[in-house]
């Protein structure tokens, strides 16, 4: 059998493998410091292990690995975990994970390693369908697996409201209690929503929350109507389908400033992350001048609270600064607006519909899922380049990808396993993984050995016939 040391996802910058192996057994400890603690008795809970200040497995900082990189060396008698930060160490840990058989075998040599981008993300649409504060914790526990390092929470939309405002109560008890399908929706509260986020940050996540405006927001404005330009409450929205950019919030009224200065002013508070994202897609119903008047006053708004914004692609319209990021979802590879303020000094975050969203099917027989953006099997998703892709736009303009899994069809955790394994793995390669070591012929075997883990881990993954799983 090949050893599991060359067939870690996504694949590291150096692999050696070795003839050595270690066993860990009930007696092998985890030796803690104090600058390896935390991650220390992470790796001991992942593995089972006890910690002390002598052990086998030792965790040490080392001021000369590139930042969130790492070294990992595997003896026979020892195995050694060394990074420059926490963050690194905890990638190292991911990495060892992959390591260790079901019997305890560690597979020997020694790896270097560090991200291609800074930002590797998944996003989870909890609006189309809610999602508990546990299963957002599982999605967490799986990601990070494959050094996922964000979590863009798309928070609010037609269907539902999911965080409470503690200014506008009916935002969460009207906007928060239906999602499509008509069941009975939700939403966190605030001091649940803290929770998540201290979650995220034990697990190196930067969750980054998106409120949509000023599209998007149907469940806002059945809450408080006055939101609306015609005072008028709409119905709640709770028809499947593809219906979007039907709401708006009435930009010509001052309560809608007031309104959203109140939520994004709670919403950075709650937020120890660098970024707020205010959505802005698909604003159809809101006429171009109102539009462009309400993105640049919200955007004054999240300087204001100490944050930096992001927005899908459609932002540019507003002409923004140039510290916003843009978020391009689009299915073509050339976007002359896109490309034309990237030459100005702007970054993008890829996030091509065609080729990363995790709600479009695998082929003709998934069983749910859209197809707007194309079938995306796992190859589709693995082979191309984040640095080359978009016309016009350098690698340096590019501050990583991001897999979207909207859940207009996505209606439970098992739907959650099915639409986001095997592809996010691939995501994740393609934002840590140099160019140099990019193959689908080799990603597909090392691949095809993470299946029995998923299995394990009681993950309901797509079994893509385009990998030889192992069994
Ligand atoms: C487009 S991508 C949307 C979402 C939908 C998704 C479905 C984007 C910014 N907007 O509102 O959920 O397509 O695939």
């Amino acid at each position: 059998m090949t050893s599991r040391i060359t067939c870690v996802v996504p694949a590291p910058v150096e692999v050696h493998p070795s003839t050595d192996s270690f066993r860990i057994t009930e007696a092998t400890r985890v030796r803690i410091t104090d600058d390896t603690a935390t991650v220390g008795h992470y790796l001991a809970e992942t593995l089972g292990l006890t910690t002390g200040s002598t052990g086998e497995i030792t965790l040490s900082r080392q001021s000369t690995t590139p930042a969130d990189g790492y070294q990992l060396t595997v003896t026979n008698t020892a195995i050694t975990l060394r990074a420059n930060t926490e963050t690194g160490l905890f990638m190292a840990v991911q990495t060892l994970r992959q390591l260790v058989s079901d019997e305890g075998i560690v597979d020997g040599g020694e790896i270097r390693d560090y991200p291609r981008f800074a930002h590797r993300g998944a996003m989870l649409d909890v609006s189309r369908h809610f999602f508990t504060v546990d299963e957002v914790k599982r999605f967490i526990d799986q990601i990070v697996q494959y050094k996922i390092n964000v979590l863009h929470l798309h928070l609010t939309d037609d269907q539902g409201w999911r965080l409470e405002i503690t200014g506008w109560p009916k935002l969460t008890t009207i906007g928060g209690a239906t999602q499509v399908g008509g069941g009975p929706g939700g939403f966190y509260t605030q001091q649940e929503f803290r929770e998540l986020v201290a979650y995220a940050t034990s697990r190196h996540i930067t969750l980054i929350p998106e409120i949509d405006i000023p599209g998007h927001v149907n469940a806002a404005l059945v809450a408080y109507p006055e939101l609306t330009c015609d005072g008028v409450a709409p119905p709640l929205f709770t028809t499947t389908g593809t219906a979007t950019g039907f709401s708006s919030l009435c930009t010509d009224k001052e309560i809608t400033y007031q309104f959203i200065d109140d939520v994004l002013r709670e919403v950075a508070a709650l937020t120890p992350g660098p970024y707020l994202h205010i959505g802005t897609d698909e604003a159809h119903a809101t006429p171009e001048e109102g539009y462009v008047k309400f993105v640049r006053r919200a955007l004054d708004m999240v300087q204001r609270y100490g944050k930096q914004a992001i927005g899908w692609h459609e932002i540019l319209r507003a002409d923004p600064p140039t510290g916003t990021i843009s978020q391009f979802w689009s299915k073509a590879d050339d976007d002359p607006r896109v490309a034309e303020a990237t030459a100005r000094g702007h970054r993008i975050l890829l996030s091509p519909a065609n080729k990363v969203y995790l709600d479009m099917k695998y082929t003709p027989d998934s069983p749910i899922g859209y197809k707007w953006a194309g079938y995306l099997d796992v190859r589709d998703v693995y082979d191309w380049d984040p640095g080359t892709y978009l016309q016009g736009v350098p690698e340096e303009a590019v501050i990583g990808i991001e897999a979207p899994l909207w859940a207009e069809h996505v209606k439970h955790r098992g739907h959650i396993d099915f639409m986001t394994f095997p592809r996010l793995p691939a995501v994740a390669e393609l934002g840590w993984s140099p160019r140099e070591t990019h193959d689908w012929q080799d990603f597909r075997r090392r691949l095809a050995t993470h299946g029995p883990r998923w299995t394990a881990q009681g993950m309901e993954f797509y079994p893509s016939t385009q990998i030889p799983w192992a069994v």
